[in-house]
């Protein structure tokens, strides 16, 4: 299949309500959509970068550059055999995984339409129902902790997973524990404690926690795998996994007994599911971790979320626990029982809603621009004969 242009846009898409985590808060997402027009149709993927370089290096701003001057030129005008090619055009630039993943998962997309079939088929998903958990931000008080918590078990939701930092951790964990003695109930830190916590992080150990997810730096396996050998409680890395050889490192070092997989993070669904098939063998449960999606890449988690290893709760949920609207129809909706239907329509089983994504767009470039090449005829060159 040969990729003739990129669509790229940037929308603009206010929370229903701010998200806070350790490293700050979200009232809005700035999200760019590609859409990949090939020479059978189309397919869509979504940058899961934040709006800042908080969760990971990589941001809304820099993924447009990313997008624009390097990936573009390197996979438009080409034809390619399988998602693994696409993804192995672009192994030239270093990092940047959340860019490369809008384009790789953007083009399974296009493949699995190409083909009429869900785009969890082409990927060997088998699960046609997801179990779905929930990731409540931090609050002010515990009050409030405790009423979002209710509602959302009243809506089916199967885990409930607190975000922490210092000065928000025991006492609120305690709190929610006592409240709800037999719920299953998991932390993320996102990277906010050092080792120097571990005694305070040990306490964790007394709420029957699945796990603790992220503890500590963003890119540091090796102290992870010194904190799990004092805690009983497994820990779960998120930020830490940016690939196979990451969760190879992180399981052989015992760094951690259960891993995030995060589309994004790993550059896209080949890599995610190397991930998902090296974690079966080892026997580590792995979940699929959200990044605030709109429809289309809550659409890619989904169907990601289909395969074998995906045996936790992921923090998958329904559209309309983030957006007044979402980008897609239908929208993601929960079952009472806390599931989600795999879609079966052909590809991501989702329409992108054309209209409304226009009106929510900020900024709109196809790629290669069709009059002037300008800066792209100066990208294009200097990716692939770099000058230093
Ligand atoms: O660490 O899982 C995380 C949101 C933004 C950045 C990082 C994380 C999160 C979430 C929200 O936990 C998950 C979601 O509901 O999309
Ligand atoms: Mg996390």
């Amino acid at each position: 299949m040969k990729i003739q242009s990129i669509h790229a846009r940037e929308i603009a898409l206010r929370l229903r309500k701010p998200f806070e985590t350790s490293f700050g808060v979200t009232q809005a997402r700035r999200i760019l959509l590609v859409e990949l027009k090939t020479n059978h149709g189309s397919g869509w993927g979504e940058v899961t970068a934040g709006e800042g370089p908080f969760y990971n290096p990589e941001n809304t701003d820099t993924a447009w550059l990313m997008l624009r001057n390097y990936l573009a030129p390197l996979v438009t005008g080409k034809d390619f055999a399988d998602a693994g090619q696409v993804l192995h055009a672009m192994a030239p630039i270093r990092g940047h995984e959340m860019a490369k993943a809008a384009i790789e998962s953007a083009f399974w997309d296009a493949l699995a339409r190409e083909q009429g079939v869900p785009l969890h088929q082409v990927l060997g998903g088998s699960r046609t129902e997801l179990a779905c958990g929930v990731s409540l931000g931090i609050e002010t008080d515990i009050h409030s902790l405790l009423e979002k918590i209710a509602q959302e078990l009243e809506a089916g939701y199967q885990r409930i997973k607190l975000k922490i930092k210092p000065g928000k951790d025991l006492a609120v964990v305690a709190a929610v524990r006592k409240h709800y003695p037999h719920i299953a109930l998991t932390v993320d830190a996102n990277s906010a404690y050092t080792l120097d916590d571990a005694e305070l992080l040990k306490q964790l150990d007394d709420f029957d926690l699945t796990y603790i997810e992220q503890p500590l730096e963003w890119n540091e396996i090796f102290q992870h795998a010194a904190l799990q050998r004092q805690l009983k409680t497994p820990i779960c890395l998120d930020e830490c996994i940016h690939g196979l050889r990451d969760a190879q490192a992180a399981i052989a070092l015992g760094a951690c007994r259960v891993i995030n997989i995060k589309l994004g993070r790993v550059s896209g669904h080949g890599e995610a599911r190397r991930i998902q098939q090296y974690c079966l063998q080892q026997g580590i449960p792995v979940w699929c971790g959200g990044m605030l999606e709109s429809g289309i890449g809550r659409a890619h988690n989904i169907a990601m979320s289909s395969l074998p290893g995906f045996v936790l709760p992921g923090d998958v949920s329904a559209s309309k626990r983030y957006w007044p609207e979402d980008v897609i129809e239908p929208e993601v909706t929960i079952k009472p029982q806390g599931t989600i239907r795999v879609p079966q329509g052909p590809g991501i089983g989702f329409s992108p809603r054309l209209d409304y994504i226009e009106r929510l767009t900020a900024r709109k470039e196809e790629w290669p621009q069709r009059a002037g090449a300008g800066s792209y005829a100066v990208a294009r060159s200097s990716v692939e004969n770099p000058v230093t």
